[in-house]
């Protein structure tokens, strides 16, 4: 049986159809804390309240569904941590640290959990950053994706446990929409060139930071939790799609929207962009467990207007 806690999120909502379709509706647990879950997800399987942070609810849920796989999403992304970076270290790394223990303790198989690319600094090398290299951080966020990478090293080299960590980049997605991040700009583009053919962007025009489409990231979850453990030689790694400027994106969109505008009006989140890799090497993820992305910027943009077209015309 497969846990998904915070399935309600933007991976979540993407991830658990994809996982029902693959391993059977009720062998995947979807739970949320805050946020409604859809009518769609509600009634395509099993949901229930969890709070991670809440251990015994947490190893009642664990034990009573023999859970095997657990993928822990529910996280404080970048932008609102750096409004409120106490609450996001308590949540990150606590519903984390909670995780690893229930699933040390009550024999689960494996535990999938998102680092970032926010792992990164501006003293990490920031063109086809490496997987092995500096992790200097400089929002909380990022300090809690490092501090969750060497909890899951600790966790599996102390107790053997299976634990298993991709950096994902921005990710875009047309389901839902993500929650206080960084990237936000590149998911918020395409519903405001539907909606209002102009959009004011929160990031500098030249601002260049790795990418994935949802189905990506979707084939990166499965993937590195499908693989066989004796291939792998690494617990966290690299993964991206694509790279493009704030620029590019809008000029992407300009081909199938002529009259679309953007301009740009740079905030707070402009620094935290700047602090993060322009382009990833993924070499690795490619060569461990066969990682290979779908989409690029031009594919990406042409599914994504068609999926928002028809919702938001409607
Ligand atoms: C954020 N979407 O913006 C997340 C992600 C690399 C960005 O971690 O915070």
């Amino acid at each position: 049986k497969i846990l998904v806690i915070g399935a309600v999120g933007q991976i979540g909502s993407d991830l658990v159809p994809a996982l029902r379709k693959k391993y059977g509706k009720n062998n995947v647990i979807a739970t949320g804390r805050r946020s409604q879950p859809s009518k769609k997800l509600r009634e395509s399987g099993p949901f229930i309240y969890l709070d991670a942070l809440d251990i015994d609810t947490l190893k009642k849920v664990v034990f009573e569904n023999q859970i095997d796989v657990i993928y822990h999403f529910a996280s404080v992304l970048s932008a609102t941590g750096e409004k409120m970076p106490q609450t996001s270290w308590d949540l990150n790394i606590n519903s984390l640290i909670n995780v690893l223990e229930v699933g040390r303790r009550y024999g689960v198989k494996r535990i999938i959990w998102p680092s970032s690319i926010a792992a990164f600094g501006p003293t990490t090398p920031r063109e086809n950053t490496p997987n092995d290299t500096i992790l200097q951080p400089t929002t909380m966020y990022g300090v809690t994706k490092v501090s969750g990478e060497l909890l899951l090293e600790y966790y599996y080299k102390k107790y053997g446990l299976d634990t298993r960590s991709m950096r994902l980049p921005g990710i875009i997605s047309s389901e839902t929409l993500p929650g206080g991040g960084t990237t936000d700009y590149a998911v918020a583009i395409y519903y405001e060139a539907i909606k209002q053919k102009k959009y004011t962007c929160f990031v500098k025009e030249n601002t260049v930071l790795p990418m994935m489409y949802m189905p990506d990231c979707i084939k990166c979850m499965i993937d590195l939790m499908e693989a066989d453990p004796s291939t792998l030689e690494h617990h966290v790694f690299n993964v991206t799609g694509m790279s493009f400027s704030a620029g590019e994106l809008a000029a992407e969109i300009k081909k199938h929207i002529p009259e679309f505008e953007i301009s740009y009006a740079p905030d707070f989140r402009q620094e935290i962009a700047d602090s993060w890799p322009m382009s990833i090497d993924d070499s690795l993820a490619r060569k461990e467990w066969n990682w290979q992305p779908s989409y690029d910027l031009g594919s990406m943009t042409e599914d994504m207007l068609e999926v928002l077209g028809k919702r938001l015309k409607t």
